[in-house]
């Protein structure tokens, strides 16, 4: 009777564990395959910034010049540094961020800001495009009806998540583990990878909703820039992520 008592309670404990912090499972095929795609997972603490892909007056009017060059050359420039010293000397110096992220809880807070503002930031040039016009197509459009049932009330799901985000913070379209499309927030410079969020998956969409990335062109207005957004979404770079799923 006390060996059942005790394994209940070895179970019981060990089950507290796994949930608390919500580890991705590293065997999980999706994930893996993910990996195997998105080549930037691989990065460590340890990296460059990337060239911007497109001129710091590409996306105007939707988003002036000055905004992206601060927002580039001050801004990513200052996480990319920081996650760098961060990470310097410690055993993880050499870890993939994809590991960083997917035990957050392990490293300092200061590891955790500063590699999700450079992986976040990374992520957020490359969706967006100065080619207007595009729009989802195929399978990814299917999988946003299927989630949401429209391409319309998606846009409306995702805006809000990004208007209504308290505070300092980021709106997501991320893959699930079973492949599905959600939409979620986070705070300050949490993504959907890292194991302190709620939320989990690869993401494939992303917007910034910090006040340094529209504050200088849309001053309190932080709805018209979310509506701006929508033009400049590089759709195409979008469905290449989605493919990890
Ligand atoms: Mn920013």
């Amino acid at each position: 009777m006390k060996k059942v008592i005790v394994s209940i309670f070895v179970v019981a404990l060990f089950a507290t564990f796994s949930f608390a912090g919500k580890p991705f499972p590293a065997d999980n095929a999706f994930w893996n395959k993910a990996l195997s795609k998105l080549a930037e997972f691989q990065l460590t603490g340890q990296s460059k910034q990337m060239p911007l892909p497109y001129a710091y007056n590409a996306l105007e009017p939707s988003i002036d010049a000055k905004t992206m060059e601060i927002h580039y050359s001050k801004h990513h420039a200052a996480y990319t540094k920081n996650m760098n010293d961060a990470t310097a000397g410690t055993d993880y110096v050499s870890k993939p961020l994809f590991q960083l992220f997917t035990e957050t809880e392990k490293y300092p807070v200061l590891v955790k800001n500063n590699a999700g503002g450079f992986y976040n930031h990374l992520l957020f040039w490359t969706v967006m495009s100065p080619v207007s016009g595009q729009e989802p197509q195929g399978d990814f459009l299917k999988a946003i009806k299927d989630a949401f049932g429209s391409f319309d009330k998606f846009k409306e799901v995702f805006s809000n998540a990004g208007k209504k985000q308290f505070g300092s913070g980021w709106a997501w379209l991320s893959v699930n583990e079973n492949g599905k499309l959600v939409v979620s927030s986070t705070p300050n410079q949490e993504n959907p990878l890292m194991s302190t969020t709620e939320v989990r998956g690869i993401p494939v969409l992303t917007l910034d909703v910090w006040e340094h990335a529209y504050y200088l062109q849309y001053q309190n207005r932080r709805a018209d820039y979310v509506d701006a957004f929508w033009k400049i979404v590089n759709w195409k770079e979008v469905s290449r992520r989605y493919d990890v799923k």
